[in-house]
């Protein structure tokens, strides 16, 4: 409780902070101070380091002009609250899964449906080429400038209570989403009970029982100590939902035109060094939750899993515009 109450006093800090720079002219805003950079994972988590690695291109080029302080572990809220304070100005840069922008932005869903893509290979291709861009730019509607895509990895059920080969076996279980619609839809549709609550939470909810299970890769599973009391973790690899870097329209607007070249041009440099990171973090993950025990298991008929889930590319693409985009990924031709 103390510990709890400590922590929302030191957001309320931070954010009292914010505020007051956010009030600074628009003029002053690069000379005076650092990029307020939020992300939900700790310092070490590969988006994290990635944005760092962003901020050390920005200060090399600027002579320390353009300069990134990043606040990491979830200093600044949930991903959602943090998005909104993004949209009005109050954070300049922000790294958040696609899932809090689903009910902002409808482009957003198509990346974030279950199986549309069919390799590591596919999602970068699509992110990194014409579907990818009409996505970042969909966001200037909501005041949010979308610089890059960073790599997520395969979203897997883990539990407390049993392993999951068929859908069956998920059934009366209380799953942790994210705080989308889609989310909630696709455990609905697996004959799950979905409970949406920001990450922070999900270790005490699965300690105390308040779900049962959650979906994430191997490095969020792992640097969020979920393994320790979710013991079981079935490959249903269902989403490859991208994480997305955002600047807030009223910073990016305070930049000259060479400034946010730059950004753009050390936003993408950091999607190759995110990469590598990547790679190596999810290794370590998998490695560090194997030697602990965990059961993992593949699953033997994941067309009992893309069967159920198929319903829901009809509920969530609706608008001619989200159509096209499933198309063009669908259709892309790459290698595994
Ligand atoms: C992680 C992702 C976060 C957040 C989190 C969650 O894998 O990197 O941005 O979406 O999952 O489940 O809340």
């Amino acid at each position: 409780m103390i510990k709890q109450y400590a922590s929302i006093m030191s957001r309320r800090h931070v954010l009292a902070g914010l505020a007051a720079g956010s009030s600074l002219a628009a003029c002053d805003m690069q000379s005076s101070r650092a990029m307020r950079a939020a992300d939900t994972h700790p310092i070490d988590y590969p988006t994290v380091r990635a944005v760092a690695h962003m901020g050390d291109l920005l200060a090399a080029r600027t002579g320390g002009r353009l300069r990134i302080k990043i606040y990491a572990g979830s200093q600044l809220g949930a991903e959602r609250d943090t998005l909104e304070i993004t949209a009005f100005g109050g954070i300049d840069l922000n790294r958040v899964n696609l899932a809090p922008l689903n009910s902002i932005e409808p482009l957003t869903i198509v990346p974030s449906l279950p199986f549309l893509f069919r390799s590591k290979q596919h999602m970068r291709s699509a992110l990194d080429g014409a579907p990818g861009r009409v996505i970042l730019d969909s966001l200037a509607a909501h005041d949010l400038i979308g610089l890059c895509f960073y790599d997520f990895g395969e979203r897997s059920f883990y539990n407390t209570q049993r392993p999951i080969n068929t859908p069956d076996d998920m059934a009366g279980l209380k799953i942790r989403v994210q705080n989308s619609d889609l989310y909630v839809a696709m455990i609905k549709a697996l004959g799950a009970d979905a409970t949406p609550m920001p990450l922070g939470e999900v270790y005490q909810s699965l300690a105390q029982g308040v779900v049962d299970g959650a979906e994430n890769n191997w490095p969020s599973y792992d640097s969020g100590r979920h393994f320790e009391v979710a013991r079981y973790y079935s490959l249903t690899r269902h989403v490859m939902a991208p994480e997305v870097l955002v600047m807030s329209r009223r910073y990016w607007e305070s930049l000259t035109a060479d400034d946010q070249d730059l950004v753009r041009e050390t936003a993408i440099e950091s999607v190759n060094y995110m990469r590598l990171l990547w790679d190596e973090r999810v290794e370590k993950s998998k490695a560090r939750i194997l030697s602990a025990g965990v059961a993992v298991n593949e699953i033997t008929d994941l067309s009992l899993f893309t069967k159920k889930m198929e319903p829901i590319w009809q509920q969530f693409v609706k608008t001619d515009l989200q159509k096209k985009l499933v198309a063009d990924i669908v259709s892309m031709e790459v290698g595994l």
